[in-house]
């Protein structure tokens, strides 16, 4: 026990002090008059005892604080847990943190919040019904090998056929030996009008009520003559959507490659394809939250036309999260 003596008007405001400074256990053990050089302090000189390992008694200011500095240290721990939730799973660090920090900012169950905080960073575009007598083209483009026919197939039997959208398939420019004869079979398979032209020059997309679908060929780094004849032929139809066919089981970065390789010919849509042979969509999502081109369409498959899903952005979030949560039980495994 330690003794303590304050100066106070009163025993009871001299307990009031006491009692905040000393807890709320301290013992009044006497009171007198104060000594004349002291007076000026206070009428009383109140002598309390306490226990000096007894802590204290926080006063209400400094419960709030402590409860401020305790609710920030959650959010900085929960911040930090699921940044590394998502790099773990492959998102780059400084995105993994900057999304951690979006959904630190977020209220509500943290699990929704990095749903939220990533579906607000996904570009996605659905796909807008075709009106009657509506004219739209859309083209496919990108490297070799990736799926833009099968792609193109699919969307239109599921778009176009499916719906009484009358559709239209063209394929234009130098395709591999063997390519342009499998659209064209498909093509009669579908009961659509095809037309082939050797050049892009020579393709005449334009007058025709419904949906127009080209084929590209495939383009590789070497080529840069047709990629300038693409380049060139795009530039004067601003109006075609253009669809830029990437695998979704590339890393973000091959994938953010050929999104730079192909940004002269100003790609308005991603399209993955592979989906259901891909580790999960981390790399489709980052690519998709860096390039900021969005997505309407995935390949989910080789089957036509079945295999083809029109991207939700909340969809793959929320699929995305919970594949972190399976990733984070595996290396706590
Ligand atoms: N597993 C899977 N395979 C696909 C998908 N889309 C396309 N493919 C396959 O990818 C290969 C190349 O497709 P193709 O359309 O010819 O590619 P293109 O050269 O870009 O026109 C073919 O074997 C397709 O069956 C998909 O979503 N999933
Ligand atoms: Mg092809």
């Amino acid at each position: 026990m330690q003794t303590k003596a304050y100066f106070a008007s009163s025993v009871p405001a001299a307990l009031e002090v006491a009692r905040q400074e000393l807890g709320e256990n301290a013992l009044l053990v006497g009171s007198r008059p104060s000594p004349p050089q002291a007076r000026q302090y206070g009428r009383l000189e109140v002598t309390f005892a306490w226990d000096p390992k007894e802590p204290p008694a926080e006063t209400p200011a400094q419960t709030n604080d402590i409860r401020r500095q305790l609710s920030a240290l959650r959010v900085a721990a929960e911040h930090s847990l699921t940044a590394e939730r998502l790099r773990a799973a492959g998102f780059s660090p400084d995105l993994a943190l900057d999304i951690a920090a979006g959904a630190a900012r977020r209220s509500g169950n943290p699990d929704t919040a990095v749903a939220d905080e990533l579906t607000s960073r996904i570009p996605t575009l659905p796909f807008v019904d075709m009106q009657p007598g509506e004219g739209r083209t859309l083209a496919f483009i990108g490297p070799p090998g990736r799926g833009k026919t099968i792609s193109l197939v699919k969307i239109a039997v599921n778009m176009g056929l499916a719906r009484r959208v009358p559709v239209r398939i063209c394929c234009a420019g130098a395709h591999p030996v063997g390519a342009q004869e499998q659209l064209t079979r498909l093509a009669a398979i579908l009961g659509t009008p095809f037309q082939a032209s050797e050049s892009l020059a020579g393709l005449n997309v334009e007058g025709w009520k419904g949906l127009t679908l080209i084929d590209t060929p495939g383009i590789s780094p070497a080529d840069r003559d047709e990629l300038g004849e693409l380049t060139d032929f795009f530039a004067a139809r601003p109006e075609i959507e253009k669809h830029l066919v990437l695998r979704a089981d590339a890393s973000s970065a091959d994938m953010l490659h050929m999104v730079a390789r192909f940004a002269g010919l100003a790609p308005s849509r991603l399209l993955f394809t592979g989906m259901d042979e891909a580790f999960g969509a981390v790399c489709v999502v980052e690519a998709l939250i860096r390039a900021r081109i969005p997505a309407t369409f995935a390949g989910t498959g080789q089957q036509i036309p079945q295999d083809l899903e029109e991207v939700n952005a909340s969809k793959l979030a929320r699929a995305v999260w919970a594949s972190t949560g399976a990733v984070a039980q595996a290396a706590a495994a």
